[in-house]
């Protein structure tokens, strides 16, 4: 492991100690899968991460043991066998406290784990992790925007394929199959796709509706770049819109622009949110727009901080958040416009760069 890396990882560590230590808490079982690899910079789908005050311990099979060397001497290495296990580690430590990620840790891994330590007291160590994670650091904050990247030249490209006559899932796989091409390693979630009425569901899967003049179609996207995900949404017409598509058009982007004018650090979550509802509420439609602003992104799709009308959250210089207002008719069409952006002190960082103006194809 290079010097830089080592120095990043030491200091996430040394930022989840100082949290653990607050909290009562000895050792800290890491269970979720991005905060141990967050933790580690190490992946496999076999191991366990404990980290103590003084020392922290990463265990694993044979099979990852020289990958996981790297990560000494910041972590020591313990081979787990058939014999030898988490729960005979910890049995070994007799923590008096251990803190355990509630979200993650099952109630049978729980079951055994209270079963070999009767006296020791077990902590919520729930959103520890996560919250050290909202603030990204420059390595990461590259990842992103190179993951928004590829994203916006798979937008780009997807617009020569809109016509009448193609499906839904034929534009979501064309999307896919781009960013894969683009360098990315896999998706941050399943494209959505949604035309005509269909774009009225915000979450809507593709199917094999075909595509029509006068529709609305709504691409919400993103994709994998070394670990880390980027999203975006973008809502275009086919072949002509109406008044109405035109107007709930023009109301979704002065309020996705407002919000992107008006985000910056020290805001919370629910100042951000009512930046954009605001002008979709006095428009009159503020009842279709039924989801919040928007959500941090990095190794997760969603993660803090949330920017909804019930957070509290304090937005800080270099997390991450998604300005995704949206308004949805029922039976009519749906229009979204989402950005991903990097929150500074004086405003925010666009990572997406795609035109937002509406697209009549
Ligand atoms: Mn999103």
């Amino acid at each position: 492991m290079d010097a830089e890396k080592r120095e990043i990882l030491q200091r996430r560590i040394s930022r989840v100690r100082k949290a653990a230590r607050k909290s009562g808490i000895e050792l800290f079982l890491v269970s979720g899968e991005e905060n141990k690899r967050y933790l580690s910079m190490f992946s496999s789908t076999s191991f366990d991460l404990v980290i103590g005050q003084e020392r922290s311990w990463l265990l694993t099979d044979f099979r990852y043991l020289e990958a996981a060397s790297e990560t000494e001497p910041l972590f020591e290495v313990v081979e787990v066998t058939g014999e030898y296990g988490l729960k005979d580690f910890l049995k070994e430590k007799r923590p008096a406290s251990l803190g355990i990620e509630r979200a993650v840790l099952t109630v049978r891994e729980f079951d055994s784990i209270r079963k070999i330590l009767p006296e020791c007291e077990f902590i919520a160590a729930d959103g520890i992790a996560e919250k050290i994670r909202a603030v990204k650091d420059t390595q990461e904050l590259e990842k992103i925007r190179h993951a928004a990247g590829i994203a916006d030249r798979a937008f780009s490209w997807i617009l020569g394929e809109i016509r009448p006559g193609v499906s839904e899932k034929q534009i979501a796989w064309l999307l896919e199959r781009k960013m894969r091409e683009e360098g990315a390693s896999a998706l941050s979630f399943d494209t959505i796709c949604a035309s005509g009425v269909r774009s009225s569901m915000p979450h809507a899967h593709p199917t094999e509706a075909l595509i029509q003049n006068g529709d609305f179609v709504t691409m919400d996207f993103g994709c994998v770049f070394e670990g880390y995900c980027s999203d975006m949404t973008r809502t275009v017409a086919v072949g002509s819109v109406s008044e109405e598509q035109r107007e709930i058009y023009r109301i979704v982007l002065e309020a996705q622009k407002h919000a992107c004018e008006k985000i910056r650090a020290g805001m919370t979550g629910r100042e951000a949110d009512v930046a954009a509802r605001d002008i979709i509420s006095r428009a009159g439609y503020g009842k279709y727009f039924g989801h919040s602003l928007g959500h941090g992104v990095g190794l997760e799709i969603h993660e803090a901080p949330a920017a909804s009308p019930r957070s509290s959250e304090i937005l800080e210089k270099n997390m991450t958040v998604t300005i995704e207002p949206g308004i949805y008719l029922p039976k009519k069409f749906g229009v979204r416009i989402e950005d991903l952006s990097v929150v500074g002190d004086t405003g925010i960082i666009n990572l997406v760069n795609s035109e937002k103006e509406l697209i009549i194809l």
